[in-house]
């Protein structure tokens, strides 16, 4: 009884080890302003990245979403928006689902002030300290699950 007791902790604890193994690391990119112009114009990302649009008050831009491709007269669909142009200077959005998202600065959309982010859908590869973590989590639900036998 106090074996079946040890050996059912072990496989738990293995269980929790292999459960909390992490997911791919969320980062967040920066695009920034240089005269009229987004900074990287175009960016790809991985689903759970966000962008950090900064600078934005250096000559009154914003950042408002719109269908693509943009053009000249583009405005906005709707989606994500930092709102009135110049008022704030940094807008950060998190991108979850896959797809390509456009945007606009609106008082400079006719000077070509656009921009484009590519989300990819997350592949996850665990790192060598994941697959150390895996690798023990499995051992040792191996070796609770045969002790309990
Ligand atoms: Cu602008």
């Amino acid at each position: 009884m106090k074996k079946n007791w040890f050996a059912s902790a072990v496989a738990v604890w293995g269980m929790t080890v292999l459960m909390s193994a992490p997911a791919g690391a969320q980062t967040t990119h920066i695009v920034t302003t240089s005269g009229f112009d987004f900074v990287p114009e175009n960016i790809t990302i991985q689903a759970g990245d966000s962008i950090m649009w900064t600078d934005l008050q250096a000559a009154f831009h914003n950042v408002v979403e719109t269908d693509c491709p943009t053009s000249s007269s583009s405005t906005s669909n709707g989606g994500f928006d930092s709102g009135i142009a110049g008022g704030v200077d940094t807008f950060t959005v998190q991108f979850n689902d896959a797809g390509t998202f456009c945007y606009i600065c609106e008082p400079h959309v006719s000077l070509g002030m656009v921009g484009s982010i590519t989300v990819e859908e997350v592949t996850p590869v665990p790192t060598l300290d994941e697959w150390g973590l895996i690798a023990m989590g499995a051992l040792l639900l191996f070796c609770g699950v045969r002790a309990l036998r």
